[in-house]
């Protein structure tokens, strides 16, 4: 697609900052339209529809929940976006996908998506950095930068080190770092090159009426640290 119709980089560095990845089996037994309200109405600003794990929801149920959750983004105006599933994103008008290195490569899903929508790939290094950025990703996904107990097959832990090794490589493509962040660590993974933290546990893994303050306090020490 024409570089003309993509969301620009500085928007996106934006939507970055406080990222929140969610699916159902994240909220244990809270409903997860709550938890993404709560976040929302704490100032969550990108959210990813990550249903996957033991208990995902499947088939029309997903796709019932995919919608619900993306109805709550919309009345917010925060943008919504599918894990790997390009389909599912099509299907529902999402805002945007992301994908790992497992999936379809970042080149024919930016061809099937079109140029507005927002792609991101997770990368390990700076090679799957620079192939995802010319394949034509909106921002990269650095992580597991801390122990996480969120996703299963989760590569090596890295700390921040590549996030500040792109950085020093001169790679400004927009980055999220992604795995294990706290609050309290938040500000550690901005300073080291990352417009923002995704998150899933430090706000679905909370008890519902501490998402919103939770995520106060997340954009409290993402902003000290920018
Ligand atoms: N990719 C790398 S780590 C991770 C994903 C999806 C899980 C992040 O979850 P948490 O609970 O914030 O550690
Ligand atoms: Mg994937």
């Amino acid at each position: 697609a024409a570089a003309g119709l993509r969301i620009q980089p500085e928007r996106v560095r934006e939507l970055l900052r406080m990222y929140l990845v969610v699916g159902s089996p994240n909220c244990r037994g809270a409903d997860p339209l709550h938890i993404v309200e709560e976040a929302l109405a704490g100032g969550v600003t990108l959210v990813q529809f990550r249903e996957k794990g033991p208990g995902a929801l499947t088939g029309e149920a997903r796709f019932a929940l995919a919608l619900r959750l993306q109805d709550a983004c919309r009345r917010k105006g925060v943008p919504f976006i599918v894990n790997d599933d390009v389909d599912l994103a099509l299907r529902i008008g999402a805002d945007g996908v992301h994908i790992g290195q497992e999936d379809e490569s970042a080149g024919e899903v930016r061809a099937r998506i079109g140029g507005r929508r927002l792609l991101g790939v997770s990368a390990h290094t700076p090679e799957e950095a620079r192939r995802a950025v010319e394949q034509g990703a909106d921002y990269l996904g650095i992580g597991p930068i801390y122990p996480t107990a969120s996703k299963a097959d989760a590569r090596p832990v890295q700390g921040t080190r590549l996030l500040s090794e792109l950085r020093s490589l001169g790679i400004g493509v927009p980055m999220v770092g992604i795995g294990g962040i706290t609050a309290a660590r938040a500000g550690d993974v901005v300073r080291a090159g990352a417009d923002g933290v995704a998150v899933i546990s430090a706000v679905t893994g909370v008890p519902a009426g501490e998402v919103r303050t939770g995520v106060k306090g997340f954009l409290t020490k993402i902003r000290e640290a920018l």
